[in-house]
Order: C-alpha cells, then sequence, then structure tokens
C-alpha cells in the first residue's frame, strides 16, 4: 500500500481544482474562469486498489489585499510543512512571471526533504512546440523530481501523474476508509456550490466579495426531497441589487443552477431557498472573516 499527503499549490486559476475533481471523477472542489475561487485547504481522498492520495487543494497565491486574502495566503504556505509530496502548477501559456519566481524560491528550502513535482497543465490551450522551452526553463531550477504537462480539462497526461506520485510516495497505512473522500462538511460543499454560480455569472469585484453560509439542510419525512436554505452575504448594499437583479432574476438563475449541481450531488430533488445580506466589507475585517469560517 502507498499512501501519503500531496499538496497542489500554485498562482490563482491554473486550475488545481479542475485538476483535482477530475482525479475524483466529481466536482468537489468549485472552480471559475476567476481568480481566487478556492479560500480554503480542501482535503480530496483519492483511493484505489494499492493506494490512497490525500490530495489538499489550496488557494491560489498571490499578494494579499485583505483579511481573507492574508488567511488565504496562510492555508497555502501551511500546506507545504504537512505532506510527502508538494505539486507545483503553472500555467503552460503564460511565461514565468514573479509570482512564479517568488514561489519558485520559497520552494528551495523544501529540496531534499520533501518530493517536488510540477504540473504544467492548460496544454490544450498551446503549440506543442512551445512546450519543451518552457519545461527547459522549468528544470533549470533543478526543483523537480518530475516535470508533467497535462491538461486538467482534457484529462492529457493525468495517468502519468498519478503514476508519478505512485512511485514517489511512501509504503504507509490507508490513512482514512473506503467511502471518505473528503473532510469537507456537507453544509460547506453546499454553500460552495451556491458561491461557484455566484462566481460564474457575476461579474468585476463583486463575486469576489461573496460568502456563502448553507444555513440549514432537511430531508422531508414524507417525500423524498431535501430542504436547503442558504444566505448570500455581500460587501455592500449595491451589491445585494446587483446579485439580485431586475425582478429577481440574477437570484432566481444562481438558485436554479445551484438547485441542478446539487440534485446531481446528492441524488435527490432539492428545494433550495436562498437569502441575500449584506456584511459591510467584511473581507477586511478580521473577526468577520474568522466568523464566516476562515480560520
Ligand atoms: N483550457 C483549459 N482550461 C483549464 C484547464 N484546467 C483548468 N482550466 C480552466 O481554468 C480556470 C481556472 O480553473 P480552477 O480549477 O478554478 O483554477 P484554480 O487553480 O483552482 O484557481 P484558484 O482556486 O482561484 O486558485 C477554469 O475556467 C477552468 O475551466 C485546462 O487543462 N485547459
Ligand atoms: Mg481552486
Amino acid at each position: 500500500m502507498k499512501s501519503g499527503f500531496v499538496t497542489i499549490i500554485g498562482r490563482p486559476n491554473v486550475g488545481k481544482s479542475t485538476l483535482l475533481n477530475r482525479i475524483m471523477g466529481e466536482k468537489l472542489s468549485i472552480t471559475s474562469n476567476k481568480p481566487q475561487t478556492t479560500r480554503n485547504r480542501i482535503q480530496l481522498i483519492y483511493h484505489e486498489e494499492d493506494a490512497q492520495i490525500i490530495f489538499l487543494d489550496t488557494p491560489g497565491i498571490q499578494k494579499p489585499k485583505n483579511k481573507l486574502g492574508n488567511y488565504m495566503l496562510g492555508v497555502s504556505q501551511d500546506s507545504l510543512a504537512e505532506v510527502d509530496v508538494i505539486t507545483l502548477m503553472v500555467d503552460s501559456s503564460s511565461r514565468i512571471g514573479p509570482t512564479d519566481k517568488e514561489i519558485l524560491e520559497s520552494l528551495k528550502k523544501y529540496k531534499g526533504k520533501t518530493d517536488l513535482i510540477l504540473l504544467i497543465n492548460k496544454i490544450d490551450q498551446v503549440e506543442k512546440g512551445s512546450l519543451l522551452p518552457l519545461i527547459d526553463q522549468y528544470a533549470k531550477y533543478n526543483l523537480f523530481k518530475e516535470i508533467i504537462p497535462i491538461s486538467a480539462s482534457t484529462g492529457d497526461n493525468l495517468e502519468e501523474y498519478l503514476q508519478a506520485l505512485k512511485r514517489i510516495l511512501p509504503e504507509g497505512p490507508k490513512y482514512f476508509p473506503d467511502d471518505y473522500i473528503t473532510d469537507q462538511p456537507e453544509k460547506f460543499i453546499v454553500a460552495e456550490f451556491i458561491r461557484e454560480k455566484a462566481l460564474y455569472n457575476l461579474q468585476e469585484e463583486v463575486p469576489h466579495g461573496v460568502m456563502v453560509v448553507c444555513d440549514s439542510m432537511k430531508e422531508r419525512e414524507d417525500k423524498d426531497l431535501l430542504d436547503i436554505e442558504a444566505t448570500i452575504y455581500v460587501e455592500r448594499d449595491s451589491h445585494k441589487g446587483i446579485i439580485i437583479g431586475k425582478k429577481g432574476q440574477m437570484l432566481k438563475t444562481i438558485g436554479s443552477q445551484s438547485r441542478q449541481d446539487l440534485e446531481r450531488f446528492f441524488s435527490i430533488k432539492v428545494n433550495l431557498q436562498i437569502w441575500v445580506k449584506v456584511s459591510k466589507n467584511w473581507r477586511e475585517k478580521q473577526n468577520m472573516v474568522e466568523r464566516f469560517g476562515y480560520q
């Protein structure tokens, strides 16, 4: 039995959560085309006959702009010390930028202690010819045991990555039972599914200031129906208007898209009620950031 812990870090939007959902075979960690989608450390446990890999999905690394950002950066940094393998993911369509260089620099201290793998993602978007020079540039850092170009979207080379992990990970116990796939409670997953739809439908600064709390979920006794109540918090009164939309249209859209996802996930009909509230500039306030669970 090979087993162990693997963190996936990288800049926002490179495709960390997309990859993990692909590996897990279902959406457990939300994704979007906007940066800073993942806010927590999310454990996802991948099971095979002869292996158990505990992946840590982490927030994208960038300079924090507020208290929430401080928390998110801390989560990603802290994950490095807890694992057997550090996976850095980068986007094949972008050059090595200043943040990448900082991250590479910060990984140097783990060399010789923790095995490092580099995943160059989104190869479906670039010409094959541009990959070799990029691989060369990263190889010069002399940090990585393996450099694997992949596509989290198409699944290209995903198997190579899993094989590499199984080679590298130590012999170890099953840390979790076979049916245990995430450390996140159901209410968190519900809230995240709704936040994903808010990210998808909203623009500019509005979605980044969205926080969703699942207030209750309860299955009816007399029929197969799950009642879910949730609250979307936004940072300003004007954002509340945007989320509700003309004649409530935006909230209706977010609600119905969320419901479809939730029904697929729980395999049961869902009755979803969403409220919208304002929590003024909550991302700037340490006590609010903590109260929303980011601690
Ligand atoms: N074309 C292409 N798009 C991808 C690929 N992987 C991810 N994406 C897209 O990239 C965007 C970001 O994906 P996420 O998985 O949310 O990225 P992330 O690294 O988890 O981002 P944060 O949580 O913000 O740090 C989404 O729109 C994905 O659909 C890929 O292999 N190819
Ligand atoms: Mg993510």
